[in-house]
């Protein structure tokens, strides 16, 4: 049977497949092809061993079991063998992702070996199959998601602006995660203006995973702003946030259980510190009323919830 650490060696291999891309029913690739090719690796290292070792008895046939033969999907281990299977494949499109890497042959090979072909057990077809391997190339585009898949982090473009800020302020932003797994945000370090800073009781934020993964799930990932001084005006910095995961496996990192990094992202800040109970307006229009030492300026759009608040005022 595949030992975890082959499993994980063979996830190493690359391209996807190297020419030859064809063997018959009996006739095995030779070690240094099987060596050179995922696809052959996958076949002959992960999916041949567990069929005999299930049952039975390969190549002595044993009534016992039928995994080794051509009725191995009467046995219900078979869907959890392939499934299995599909799984790691899946493993090492995440992990190799890169077009030198993508499936091999596209064209030129016998039917049904090629990127556009049909997948056909028999040529022709005995049952009637449209599916090419290209549709199903791309397992989140078919709604699977496994448990050891890479997550998806969207961050979105943009600067994070907290606006006209009178005091200490903390605000945040939505980060939008798809997975099947825990993810986790930390933020490394800050740019820029020092009034920008990691509120003090936010540690590491944890998202995922949700039901179902195909639906994202939102991070916040909050950062607090103190005015330096009333009036500064414009004060810009850059947050920088690192997203991870905790790859039991060690498919994607170098052991298993490490941190794998998803990215590190940096966000521009800005924010506009005003003075305290000041609505500060420009062009406003002249000789508006005096409260208590302070000139209110109000815009057209804003009178009416000003009129409220002069009526809390003189009561
Ligand atoms: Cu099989």
């Amino acid at each position: 049977m595949p030992t975890k650490n082959l499993v994980r060696n063979g996830l190493g291999v690359t391209p996807y497949d190297a020419s030859p891309f064809v063997e018959g029913m009996m006739t095995n690739p030779t070690l240094p092809q099987i060596n050179a090719s995922y696809r052959k690796t996958n076949e002959y290292r992960f999916h041949n061993p567990p069929h005999p070792w299930v049952g039975g008895g390969f190549p002595t046939w044993d009534p016992a079991g039928s995994m080794s033969f051509m009725a191995s999907p009467n046995d219900p281990v078979f869907f959890l063998h392939h499934c299995n299977i599909d799984r790691l494949w899946a493993v090492w499109q995440q992990k190799h992702s890169s077009p030198t890497n993508e499936y091999l042959p596209t064209a030129g090979e016998e039917p049904g070996h090629n990127l556009p072909d049909v997948m056909a057990y028999f040529l022709p077809p005995t049952w009637p199959v449209t599916t090419t391997i290209a549709d199903v190339i791309d397992h989140h585009a078919i709604n699977t998601w496994y448990d050891t898949d890479k997550p998806i982090v969207s961050m979105p473009v943009g600067s994070l602006n907290f606006g006209d800020v009178p005091s200490g302020l903390t605000t945040y932003r939505h980060i939008d995660v798809q997975t099947c797994r825990p993810v986790h945000f930390e933020i490394s370090s800050f740019g820029g203006s020092s009034s920008f800073s990691n509120p003090p009781d936010q540690g590491i934020v944890t998202v995922g995973p949700p039901v179902p993964p195909e639906d994202s799930v939102q991070a916040n990932i909050y950062v607090q702003f103190v005015s330096p001084s009333p009036e500064v005006g414009l004060v810009t910095g850059t947050v920088t946030l690192r997203a991870y995961f905790i790859d039991e496996q060690g498919y994607y990192s170098v052991n298993p259980g490490d941190q794998f990094t998803l990215g590190t992202y940096t966000i521009n800040l800005i924010a506009n510190s005003i003075a305290v109970g000041v609505v500060k307006i420009p062009a406003a229009p002249a000789g508006r009323e005096v409260h208590r030492g302070m000139t209110f300026h109000i815009p057209e759009d804003q009178l009416e919830s000003h009129e409220e608040s002069k009526k809390k005022v003189s009561d």
